[in-house]
């Protein structure tokens, strides 16, 4: 059960963050009332959210998953794997100093950003991506052990981040698409299967007793509406073209 979110407000300069979609520039303010539905979202979800303003130095702070890993008991704080988001984790390192005690850290030369981490249950899901590299993944196998939780590295080869080709749904489900679908790594878990056209909206995000998930995906959402779940359906469409999802936009805890 998450009771709180971090999130923060869209950069002006959100145009020239990284990505490697070809869908064309972001409207900033599209981008901003999508960003203020997302945060209606979380609130009716029961959520306390604290939103963080808009950090104009760097273009890509609105998705905050990526600088901190928040568990109930501790949180990590990473050295992000890309060079122009590195520092963004100062000020995400400050709003969590008022939530937790045990704060960890992630240093050079290793890296690791929050995407490419999926926690289900008491097991960690690393993914070895172009962001997260070896040494990164091996001092959070060294802490989340300290912390009594079990891990596992998963080279992501296809996907930008391990969560843009699978997510967690609870009840032992997973979503998944491309090089995830019967991946040994998650050969325990009921598959709900994303068609390669339908790619993106495989991160989705349960929080509580919702589901949300990106609009426009209609097969996706057909299957998780059978699998049973209540779903809240967003805009992503100007988050999408600079490569973030659903998960990327918050910390839950
Ligand atoms: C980046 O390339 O870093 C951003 N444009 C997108 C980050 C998305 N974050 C995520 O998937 N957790």
């Amino acid at each position: 059960m998450f009771t709180r979110a971090i999130v923060r407000e869209v950069s002006k300069k959100y145009e020239q963050g990284l990505t490697t979609s070809s869908l064309g520039a972001p409207n900033y303010e599209l981008a901003r009332q999508q960003h203020a539905d997302y945060i209606e979202a979380l609130k009716s979800c029961g959520l306390d959210v604290t939103v963080l303003p808009a950090d104009e130095r760097y273009p890509d702070s609105t998705f905050v998953e990526d600088p901190a890993i928040v568990t109930s008991r501790f949180a990590i704080i990473n050295n992000l794997g890309a060079t122009t988001r590195k520092g963004e984790e100062v000020d995400i390192a400050a709003a969590l100093r008022t939530h937790y005690e045990n704060i960890e850290y992630i240093r050079e030369p290793g890296t690791v950003e929050g995407g490419d981490i999926l926690h289900i249950e008491d097991h960690f899901y690393i993914g070895v991506s172009s962001r997260t590299n070896e040494n990164g993944a091996a001092q959070l196998q060294a802490l989340f052990a300290k912390y009594d939780y079990e891990s596992t590295l998963v080279p992501v080869q296809q996907f930008f981040h391990l969560k843009t080709g699978v997510t967690w749904l609870g009840n032992n489900r997973i979503v998944a698409t491309g090089e995830f679908v019967n991946h040994p790594a998650f050969a325990n878990f009921e598959l709900i299967m994303v068609d390669k056209k339908e790619e993106y909206a495989t991160n989705c995000l349960r929080i509580n007793q919702h589901v949300l998930i990106p609009r426009g995906f209609p097969k996706t959402r057909q299957r998780i509406l059978d699998a049973g779940y209540t779903i809240i359906e967003l805009d992503m469409s100007e988050f999408q073209k600079q490569d973030g999802g659903l998960t990327c936009l918050s910390l839950r805890f």
